[in-house]
């Protein structure tokens, strides 16, 4: 989050406490995550904005959309569901990590919760603006083959590594207050 720059950052700055600053700070941010996924708004809207938003794909069934013939899926959760589950795909007992075989997959909340973005082509770094999913990824799962590992980057003006996964298959269910909700780009293998 930049801080606020020239004479109306200056006056900005005067005016509020460094306290009352950061819950303008946190605000804006919770506004802007709510504009890229309004919390509660029905599952076709949500597919229908990232449809929009990310040209090409086709939706798969009621709460999913493919991008290049199933190299990358979104996944959103069905009214009701902290989990983001494809047909077929059912919860464990204490979350779950449910990435498809020969996918690694980022998760919008801690604990697997939330939206559920599927990548499964290796050699290109993938702008997770592209799904409304900047900032946000909390959780991953790295469900792909022969041991690959999973590199995820902040974007600073060019991509900046924040981790890399151990070889699949491999899963954190918080990836950590530093690096929670930074990531902008994943690099799947
Ligand atoms: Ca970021």
């Amino acid at each position: 989050m930049p801080t606020p720059q020239g004479p109306r950052g200056r006056l900005i700055r005067r005016m509020f406490t460094a306290a009352a600053a950061a819950t303008l700070l946190l605000v804006a941010a919770l506004s802007q995550q709510a504009a890229a996924a309004p919390i509660g708004s029905p599952v076709q809207s949500q597919i229908d904005a990232a449809l929009a938003a990310s040209p090409g794909g086709t939706q798969i069934n009621e709460n999913q959309i493919s991008w290049e013939d199933g190299a990358v899926i979104l996944t959103i959760p069905l009214p009701g569901e902290r989990y983001a589950l494809g047909p077929g795909e059912e919860v464990g007992a204490s979350g779950t990590h449910d990435c498809d075989y020969t996918f690694t997959c980022l998760y919008e909340h801690e604990q697997f919760e939330g939206r559920r973005l599927d990548f499964s082509k290796c050699g290109v770094i993938y702008d997770l603006g592209n799904w409304n999913f900047n900032d946000m990824a909390s959780s991953y799962h790295n469900n792909q083959s022969g041991g690959a590992r999973t590199t995820v980057y902040n974007w600073e003006g060019s991509w900046v590594r924040i981790w890399i996964t151990s070889a699949a298959p491999t899963w954190s269910s918080n990836v950590g207050e530093d690096k929670n909700d930074i990531a902008d780009g994943i690099k799947p293998c």
